[in-house]
């Protein structure tokens, strides 16, 4: 039987952000409610809905409505299912995380959506940032954003595994068995829902912008890399157990704070997504 909620929106900032109450995520969300959630993601980049209690098969399900889920770390296997959801601590590899990111966006074609349920957390810290991309990029100057339309830019996963220190090289053994470890991204990409462009570089993974010489290259990014950070687009999440996150990565990074060194458990499950296009298609 489909579940009947009464959802309510709070917006944490105007540029990112907000938190859903009164729905229980799960495969049984009557249509209105699931089209509630839906259209809170694109226009708010990350939905936070606390005190979530569903198995995870039901959030696998509840998932199943935006595209195809995968398990946290898979990158693309071909036969994920909720049972290969693991409980993750995030502690050991804290600081490959600390850096803003759009997830895995070394990939052809990186997850669209990631889901994040805190199950257990350190006493304090541990937070995790959100920004919008799409303020970002409506924030500068309009020939700029004209230059950077037609830019791309390489995203190598060589960047955050050097961040993980001995799990990264785990991490990268098992990636190279099934793909290339860098690809050419459009450094604006296009919303393939919302039509909306935001900034498609990050501080985590992205290298080098194609055509220009190291040095414009290097200065741009550091530019890109300074602005995306200000507080006008992002916010701060203080964590409570059962809270979920739900983050699009296509219009918003994020940057999880590293001050805390007691195990921080969580499930993660990501929706694939497509190859990110550009203005130019
Ligand atoms: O530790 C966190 O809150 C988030 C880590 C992260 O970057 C992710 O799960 O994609
Ligand atoms: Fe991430």
């Amino acid at each position: 039987m489909a579940t009947r909620t009464t959802p309510a929106l709070n917006r944490l900032t105007p540029a990112v952000g907000a938190v859903i109450d009164g729905v229980q995520l799960g495969d049984d969300l009557d249509s209105e409610t699931l089209g509630f959630v839906q259209k809170a993601l694109l226009d708010h980049g990350v939905v936070f809905l606390r005190n979530q209690q569903a198995s995870v098969e039901s959030l696998w399900g509840f998932l199943e409505n935006f595209g195809t889920p995968w398990k946290e770390d898979s990158f693309g296997s071909d036969d994920d299912g909720p049972e290969d959801v693991a409980d993750f601590d995030f502690l050991p590899t804290r600081h490959g995380t600390a850096i803003w990111h759009s997830d895995s966006s070394f990939l052809a074609e990186p997850p669209k959506i990631t889901l994040l349920r805190a199950l257990s957390l350190p006493e304090i810290g541990g937070d995790t940032c959100w920004a919008s991309m799409t303020a970002a990029y409506d924030a500068l100057y309009a020939p700029l954003r004209a230059m950077l339309d037609d830019l791309t830019a390489v995203h190598s996963i060589d960047v955050p595994m050097g961040r993980m220190g001995e799990y990264g090289d785990v991490f990268r053994a098992n990636f190279e068995e099934r793909h290339a470890s860098q690809q050419v991204h459009p450094v604006v990409a296009v919303h393939p829902e919302t039509g909306r462009k935001a900034l498609y570089v990050t501080e985590s993974c992205t290298n080098r912008i194609v055509g220009l010489s190291p040095h414009e290259g290097r200065h741009l990014l550091a530019m890109l890399f300074e602005h995306i950070k200000s507080p006008d687009f992002n916010l701060r999440w203080r964590w409570s157990e059962n809270d979920i996150a739900l983050w699009d990565n296509r219009s918003v990074q994020h940057y999880a704070v590293p001050d805390y060194d007691s195990p921080r458990v969580v499930q993660r499950i990501i929706v694939a997504g497509e190859r990110p296009k550009g203005p130019g298609g």
